[in-house]
């Protein structure tokens, strides 16, 4: 079977399962969110991650209904932990180009919300600058639709496309996410700390908060806390995790 019918049968077979990473506000100093991360668990080759089968969904359009299971997985598990005393946790789902582009998007995410009941201020779609800079005025109209709805939008590895700075400040986004290969090195290499520093400082300055991602070591936290880093994401937390191992996490912190 090709990998891209696998797929296909895959979807229709419920074979695509949820991980969930948390988000950590660092003020708070507890999980406030969580990024939810698509996994295949294939009956032959096991727990495949995205890297293995997202290229090929994007190429072949699969993307769409595979993103519109993720979304509302995704919303559905957030509204059961929030109804389960967890408080009002946010989940942010990942966008591809393709669902990006798109018309059908906003009336998805729309009825995705209406049938699931979560609140769309607890919804975060995130979405990457090179996505964004395939045709910036239609990504502009899309994400003013998105904004219209009361979702919240960030911008995923930030630092790593090449949009102008110019741009950002036209895109209604919330929230930045610092791209993981600025934070990996962040005590040891001064352009990078300098990097993350200008990123946090840029994102207060325009209105928004921001994320570190790929935060490994108590050092890079507390790094990332001196500069006023909003939240924190990585293996010092907790990798991606199945639900079930989440919830644990949620109990854990109770
Ligand atoms: O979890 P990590 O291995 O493994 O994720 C790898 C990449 O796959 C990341 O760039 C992430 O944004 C992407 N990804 C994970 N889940 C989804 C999803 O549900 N939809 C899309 N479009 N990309 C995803
Ligand atoms: O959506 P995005 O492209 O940001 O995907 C995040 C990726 O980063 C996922 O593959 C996730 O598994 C991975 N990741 C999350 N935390 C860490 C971390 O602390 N270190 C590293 N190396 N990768 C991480
Ligand atoms: O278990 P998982 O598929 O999330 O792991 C993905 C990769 O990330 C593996 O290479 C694993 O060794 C690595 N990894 C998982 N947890 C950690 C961690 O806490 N710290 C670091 N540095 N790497 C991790
Ligand atoms: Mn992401
Ligand atoms: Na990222």
């Amino acid at each position: 079977l090709a990998l891209v019918d696998a797929m296909r049968v895959a979807l229709a077979s419920n074979q695509f399962e949820l991980h969930y990473q948390p988000q950590i506000d660092l003020a708070a100093g507890r999980a406030i969110g969580m990024e939810a991360l698509i996994r295949w668990r294939h009956p032959q080759h096991g727990l495949m991650r995205p890297d293995r089968f997202i290229t090929l969904a994007e190429e072949t359009g699969l993307i769409v209904p595979m993103g519109a299971w993720a979304l509302r997985s995704a919303c559905a598990q957030a509204v059961t932990w929030q109804a389960a005393g967890f408080g009002p946790l946010r989940v942010a789902v990942n966008l591809s180009a393709r669902q990006f582009q798109d018309p059908a998007l906003p009336a998805m995410i729309g009825a995705v919300l209406r049938e699931t009941g979560l609140s769309p201020r607890c919804l975060e779609l995130e979405v990457t600058e090179s996505l964004m800079m395939d045709d910036v005025e239609v990504a502009i109209v899309m994400m003013k639709e998105l904004k219209a709805m009361g979702v919240r939008l960030s911008i995923d590895d930030f630092g790593t496309g090449y949009s102008s700075l110019a741009y950002l400040k036209c895109f209604p986004v919330d929230v930045l996410k610092i791209d993981q290969s600025f934070v990996r090195d962040i005590e040891h290499d001064p352009d990078n700390a300098a990097m993350v520093a200008a990123i946090i400082s840029l994102s207060h300055d325009l209105g928004m908060r921001v994320i570190a991602e790929g935060v490994e070591t108590p050092a890079q936290r507390d790094f990332l806390a001196r500069r006023d880093c909003d939240e924190v994401q990585g293996y010092l937390y907790s990798r991606p995790v199945p639900a079930a191992e989440f919830e644990c996490l949620l109990q854990a912190a109770r």
